[in-house]
């Protein structure tokens, strides 16, 4: 049967007679059953991506990709009168993470099964996932995001394990979603969940009984964590996720033929930051149960872990009180207690223990000593790591620590969201980059060939009026297709420093304003969601929405210049928005990215970044070279020195340069505050001023100049043509599936 005939078989109808919805219906059955027919055969040891995030995204068109359907599949809907986008539509996103660590996971799912390795996901299903954020008075809300429904591809299975809480005893759900590498085999992602979690109790937004465990365990990812009961919230999500899957990968291993004293031939465990940290005592707990001598317990669960960092901020590095463990998980002090006084025992260092002397639990320490690797996300981030934030367990376990720079599939951020650069791709340098990205590079080869050159603008051109289109029927919002399209999207922190972007609109509307007009208009855009307890995040948030009112409502300088925000950041919309880029915003403070991994995404689209020396942009740089990367701002190292000397002072660089001046002063301006909130203006104004501890005004004149050279070198379309190509080609490098054979060769080690 050919697809035509499955379809209609499975519709009961033809396709033409049939909704969007029994189609996204029928198709959801129908690959399910493709993807379930390739279940990876078990092997000896297996990898454990255990992580509290995974932001795998819509995943029908992702899967047809993957099982090589896509085209066929998009051709027979055409030929009916249906367009596979509107499909899409149907499906929700499941929002299961906040942003770079769970996008990263999904990520290292698609490759491990790309690869053909055994390995499976280990998170939690939370039902209505992260956040949706709407737009109200210029301000974020938070609403529930809902994504679950009658159809979707969550399967339920009948795995249930108990987990005893204090005075709170549940058992346990298990759901899969089966993950299907390109090419080649099925794995899964198992997401645990309790029958009793009830949607009823969602008050107003996200507000719910904290208390309610049972009701409210897998309800939403990472609960506002600004109160007590919701960090004991977060104990009992971690601690529910980490106890079902070390039963779940003991169980599997006895099956495997482990006798458990043999674990680390069985099975490798990757902890996905310190969220999953307790599986380690944990693990210990259970093997222990089934009779095994603690030291010995401590010895095999030592081999099997393995740790990743993703953070060097100070307030990301979790410490949980021993009070609040013992009021969740009153079984795991004792371990974590024997844990510390072992260490204690061994070094005499402070700095180094896991129970420190305010009777706090610091989780990364945990991972360091009883794990058998620890590694940083980009190299920059591990040379950090190993120079300062963790220079003194690198002092003791100099083997432990190894760098893998991250990565991204290429399946879903080039061969799904930019079919255009594809198709060209395929007929200019064959296909072979799908199976290995290095391939690439064999674009390198026209650098100077007029034709391809104009190819690539052209696409480019496509895919920014694609997007204007999009926009403008789903929202309502016009953007000129023709002007230089500068995107930021990514969290909402002060580290990344989108208000530094801010403060540029300003002083590029100031400009305007005064009669320096740019020779392509620009068009600026924002999508990030902040924390719903960041005050000052949620500000800049503000900021933004009213910078957007004032500039697009001034005729004067609109149609040189245009903000805009869009709702929602998600892996739906970064799809849309990526391949329509020319400019890659990623001007983080250096030092504070640990890696990034948009920089990638954009670049691999073709975007020129316009970034810091941090995280990954530095290996961007060196694969790229000068020309075809836009670098400013302060290195890390000058940033390191200015915190280890508490000497730099925001102040200062406001009263001594005007541009800088005009700039933050126009926050707090009679415009703004005739549309804004003055607390929350005043209050961002007053921190730039009185803190700005991601060094804002340090590398806004670096910052302007860069842009101000970037939009310069973008009138020269032929060369910066020649920057989109080498982006390109260069980009192969990122892909995950070559970070993933990395974690296979040093840490893993895992039959292909
Ligand atoms: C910790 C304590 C309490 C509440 C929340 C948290 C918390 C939650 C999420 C801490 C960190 C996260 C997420 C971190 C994250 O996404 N890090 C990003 O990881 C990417 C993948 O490695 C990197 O590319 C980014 O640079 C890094 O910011």
């Amino acid at each position: 049967m050919n697809v035509q005939e499955v379809l209609q078989q499975k519709l009961g109808k033809e396709i033409s007679q049939s909704s969007n919805q029994e189609i996204y219906g029928a198709l959801l059955g129908i690959v399910q059953e493709l993807v379930g027919k390739k279940e990876a055969p078990a092997k000896k040891k297996k990898i454990y991506y255990i992580s509290a995030e995974f932001l795998i995204g819509k995943l029908l068109s992702n899967n047809m990709i993957n099982l090589g359907i896509y085209e066929e599949v998009r051709a027979v809907l055409a030929q009916n009168g249906k367009d596979i986008l509107d499909i899409e539509e149907i499906e929700q996103e499941p929002s299961l993470g906040n942003g770079g660590l769970g996008r990263l996971a999904a990520c290292f799912l698609d490759s491990i099964a790309t690869l053909g390795l055994s390995g499976d996901g280990i998170g939690l299903n939370y039902h209505l996932g992260l956040f949706r954020q709407e737009f109200e008075n210029r301000l974020q809300k938070e609403l529930p995001n809902p994504w679950i429904e009658e159809k979707s591809w969550l399967i339920k299975t009948d795995v249930t394990y108990p987990v005893s809480f204090r005075g709170l005893k549940l058992n346990s759900r298990m759901y899969d979603i089966e993950v299907t590498g390109y090419n080649n085999q099925t794995n899964k992602l198992h997401l645990f969940d309790v029958d009793s979690v009830d949607e009823s109790i969602v008050g107003d937004g996200i507000s719910f009984d904290k208390e309610n465990i049972e009701k409210n365990l897998t309800l939403f990812l990472y609960p506002d964590d600004s109160d007590e009961q919701g960090r004991l919230l977060r104990i009992y999500q971690q601690y529910f996720m980490v106890s079902n899957g070390a039963q779940l990968i003991l169980d599997e291993c006895v099956k495997r033929g482990s006798n458990l004293h043999d674990l680390p031939e069985y099975a490798v465990i990757q902890i996905n930051d310190t969220h999953p940290t307790m599986v380690i005592p944990e693990l210990i707990r259970l093997l222990m149960e089934r009779g095994m001598e603690m030291d010995e317990a401590i010895d095999v669960v030592s081999k099997t872990c393995a740790y990743t960092n993703h953070t060097i901020l100070a307030e990301a590095l979790e410490k949980w009180p021993v009070d609040y463990l013992k009021k969740v998980v009153p079984q795991l002090v004792p371990i974590i207690e024997v844990l510390d006084d072992k260490v204690r025992r061994k070094f005499e260092d402070e700095s180094v223990a896991i129970i420190d002397r305010n009777n706090v639990v610091h989780m990364a320490h945990i991972d360091i000593h009883y794990g058998f690797s620890v590694n940083g996300v980009a190299a920059l981030h591990t040379e950090i790591l190993k120079a300062n934030e963790l220079n003194n367990f690198y002092k003791i376990y100099p083997e432990k620590f190894n760098n893998k720079t991250n990565g991204i599939t290429f399946r879903r951020w080039l061969l799904y969201c930019n079919p255009l650069l594809v198709k060209f791709l395929d007929k200019q340098i064959g296909t072979s980059y799908k199976q290995n990205a290095d391939d690439l590079e064999k674009l390198m080869e026209f650098r100077k060939d007029e034709v391809v050159l104009n190819r690539l603008l052209e696409i480019k051109h496509e895919n920014k009026k694609g997007l204007c289109d999009y926009l403008k029927n789903t929202k309502g919002i016009e953007l000129n297709p023709d002007s230089v399209f500068d995107i930021q999207i990514k969290r909402l922190h002060e580290y990344k420093r989108q208000q530094m972007n801010a403060l540029y609109v300003i002083h590029k509307y100031l400009e305007i304003k005064a009669g320096k007009k740019p020779s392509t208009p620009i068009t600026v855009v924002f999508c990030a969601k902040a924390a719903p307890a960041y005050v000052i995040a949620k500000d800049i948030i503000h900021l933004i929405l009213c910078l957007q009112e004032v500039i697009n409502n001034d005729s004067e300088v609109s149609p040189y210049l245009k903000v805009i925000m869009l709702e929602n950041y998600n892996v739906t919309n970064a799809e849309k928005l990526i391949p329509a880029c020319d400019i890659s915003e990623q001007i983080s403070l250096a030092s504070k990215e640990a890696s990034g991994t948009g920089n990638m995404k954009f670049m691999l689209n073709g975007a020129v970044t316009l970034g810091t020396e941090d995280g990954a942009n530095v290996e961007i740089h060196d694969l790229v070279g000068d020309e075809n990367i836009f670098v400013f701002g302060a290195e890390s190292n000058e940033v390191i020195a200015h915190y280890a000397n508490s000497d730099y002072v925001s102040r200062k660089y406001y009263e001594s340069d005007p541009d800088i001046k005009a700039a933050v002063d126009f926050i707090t301006c009679e415009e703004m505050l005739a549309i804004g909130q003055e607390e929350n203006l005043n209050r961002l104004k007053n921190e730039l001023l009185t803190k700005d501890w991601f060094m804002t005004l340090l590398d806004f004149k670096s910052y302007v100049e860069t842009k101000e050279n970037a939009l310069k070198a973008y009138e020269d379309r032929k060369a910066w043509a020649e920057k989109m190509l080498v982006n390109i080609a260069k980009a192969g490098f990122f892909s995950s599936d070559r970070t993933i054979a990395e974690y296979n060769r040093d840490i893993w080690k895992l039959d292909i």
